[in-house]
């Protein structure tokens, strides 16, 4: 077999690329593996609808039977919210789900992987994966991080999702070169709550701000990907002192009932969903949302200082 992938896109999307108008990637894993039926395709569709209402087009990647699609429609984008035995993929499978014909979800790392080769610039997701708690002996680190080095596609989060050690992943991000952008404040966002007690490493306020830094820093050549970390708005966060209680109760369970590997991050999801009776979810939502807006203003900014 020679040549190469074929992206599937949605005429929508297609439209927007090849007359450089902004366009906003969407990863899926949040959909399958991050959040349960049916709010999570409410979010999903929630979500496009932010971003088509800031004047951007959104493309939702994932692989359907074999097929890496660059925007799905809402029929797909259903179909995907309910299905089970979806792979979670990240740079390390998302080959193998292309030449196995199965159906995956991509996380950060692969959705980036699939922004940079079909040419879209942003992306809106959740909290990035990032170093987890304990790592000094699990080796747990997320490829979204070495992913963040090399694929020069911007990633608009909460920061890295609280569940993990957010002075480690900071410090990760440093060594491997990526810029990382708190936004309208100068501390680091902690995901469900508006701080985590850490400076950002850098701070700008508006979208042409960060449109500036990127176009900079294609000059400079060799660029890599760049983190934007959003705080979730005031009235949706969860204050650290009552999620950080849950994180803990999350992490022994999952300690004691020995979970490893990919399934560790979709677990604390979970537990910390039933810990907080639903509040988590509602706030990844409102996070989610946030994220997708000022994404799409970026896109925006990108495409009108690029023309
Ligand atoms: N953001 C969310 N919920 C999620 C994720 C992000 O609000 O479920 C997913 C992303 O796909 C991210 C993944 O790449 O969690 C991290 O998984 P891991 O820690 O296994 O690398
Ligand atoms: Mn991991």
């Amino acid at each position: 077999m020679t040549g190469s992938i074929t992206l599937q896109t949605t005429k929508e999307v297609a439209d927007a690329l090849g007359a450089g108008r902004p366009v906003v990637a969407l990863e899926s894993t949040i959909i399958t593996h991050g959040m349960p039926w049916p709010g999570n395709r409410d979010m999903a569709l929630e979500v496009e609808a932010a971003i088509r209402a800031e004047g951007a087009v959104p493309a939702t990647i994932a692989v359907i039977d074999g097929h890496l699609h660059a925007g799905l429609s809402e029929d797909a984008i259903t179909a995907l919210a309910q299905a089970s035995n979806v792979m979670k993929l990240s740079r390390a499978d998302l080959a193998f789900a292309i030449s196995e014909r199965r159906t995956g979800a991509t996380t950060v790392a692969a959705t980036m992987m699939a922004a940079h080769l079909a040419g879209i610039h942003v992306f809106a997701t959740g909290g990035i994966g990032g170093v987890h708690r304990g790592a000094e002996a699990s080796f747990d680190i997320s490829a979204d991080l070495d992913e963040l080095a090399r694929t020069p596609v911007i990633v608009v989060s909460a920061g890295a999702k609280a569940i993990l050690d957010i002075p480690k992943t900071l410090e990760a991000l440093e060594t491997r070169g990526v810029p990382v952008v708190a936004y309208g404040q100068d501390e680091m966002p902690a995901f469900w709550s508006r701080n985590s007690g850490l400076k950002a490493p850098l701070r700008l306020d508006d979208a042409q701000a960060i449109a500036r830094l990127e176009l900079t820093r294609r000059q400079l050549g060799g660029h890599g990907g760049m983190l934007i970390a959003n705080p979730v708005p005031a009235d949706d966060e969860i204050p650290s002192a009552e999620i950080n209680r849950h994180i803990e109760a999350a992490l022994a369970s999952a300690q004691a009932q020995g979970i490893g590997g990919k399934a560790v991050t979709p677990f604390l999801l979970g537990e910390i969903l039933s810990l907080t009776q639903g509040a988590s979810l509602k706030t990844n939502i409102a996070l989610v949302l946030n994220n997708a807006r000022l994404a799409a203003r970026i896109a925006v900014a990108l495409a009108a200082a690029s023309a």
